[in-house]
């Protein structure tokens, strides 16, 4: 069985060791100009063109046509996407999954809604190339992941939400109360994968404890945390040396967000994915 795992770039990823791994992009629209979240990217790029630009702007889910090439050639497919509650990425999947398998009788699909993001999608691709490895089967690992999931997080933290409201992702009222200067918004993805909003801090320091506060409340051990960051890697760093304080073997890896999150993140936005008690 030819194995491969699958995820739409909200996952920040390009490559994954020890897989099979393609990634899907979604897209973003500023102005005529369309980006496709793909390795010919620059997140940078895309950041300062939205610092510059002050019309509407938008993105897109893949397309089911994109996905079916992906599945290419796979027999035995992990899927891994967004959150449906604010995209329809996991619908577009679900749409390419019933039309591969009516072209190939053979193969097994699961299409996993993380009702997150990021680096929590990171953790589940690794989680399955780990089981994977341990020689555990398709049934198996479709029947595990949801017991996985119960053990990852999601926080992050956002200077601006405007790309949020705009796109009706998140309700107008909070982006006012975010509206002066630097105030940061954390937050988690709630159980139903929307945006839940924990607290509202002034100034790095304050947002840093917030991290730990409810790292520490969600039962977070030392294990893995994955922090990806949209051009503040200072932030990213401080974080890294608040929890090796308490958690001297914390399996940390910090890397700068792809273009789906970076457009929602906005500068210096940061979201961190955790596996918890
Ligand atoms: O289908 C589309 O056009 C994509 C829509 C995506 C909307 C939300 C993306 C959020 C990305 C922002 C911080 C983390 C929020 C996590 C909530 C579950 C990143």
């Amino acid at each position: 069985m030819k194995v491969k795992l699958v995820a739409d770039s909200s996952g920040n990823l390009l490559e994954l060791e020890g897989a099979d791994f393609v990634s899907v992009p979604l897209s973003i629209q500023l102005d005529q100009k369309t980006y496709v979240d793909d390795e010919n990217l620059d997140p940078i790029v895309l950041t300062q063109e939205m610092l510059a630009y002050k019309g509407k702007s938008s993105t897109a889910c893949p397309s089911v046509e994109a996905w079916l090439n992906a599945f290419e050639g796979g027999e035995e497919i992990y899927v891994v996407t967004i959150t449906s509650a604010l995209s329809g990425t996991y619908n577009s999947a679900m749409l390419a999954k019933q039309m591969y398998l009516e072209e190939h009788e053979n193969a097994k699909i699961c299409v996993i809604d993380t009702l997150s993001t990021g680096p929590e999608m990171h953790l589940i691709l690794e989680k399955i190339i780990e089981w994977k490895q341990q020689g555990k089967t398709f049934e198996e690992i479709c029947e595990d992941i949801p017991e996985y999931q119960k053990h990852t997080r999601l926080f992050f933290s956002l200077e601006s939400v405007h790309n949020l409201v705009q796109n009706g992702r998140l309700s107008k009222l909070v982006g006012l109360a975010l509206g002066k200067l630097g105030i940061r918004l954390v937050g988690t993805a709630s159980e139903k994968g929307e945006l839940e909003v924990l607290s509202k801090c002034r100034g790095d320091k304050k947002t840093l404890a917030s991290y730990m506060e409810h790292l520490n409340k969600a039962g977070y051990f030392g294990g893995k945390l994955y922090i990806s960051h949209n051009c503040n890697e200072e932030l990213a760093l401080q974080l890294k040396q608040n929890v090796m304080m308490q958690f001297p073997n914390a399996n940390i890896r910090i890397y700068q967000t792809r273009g789906l999150c970076s457009y929602y993140a906005e500068n210096k936005g940061m979201i961190v994915g955790v596996e918890c008690k």
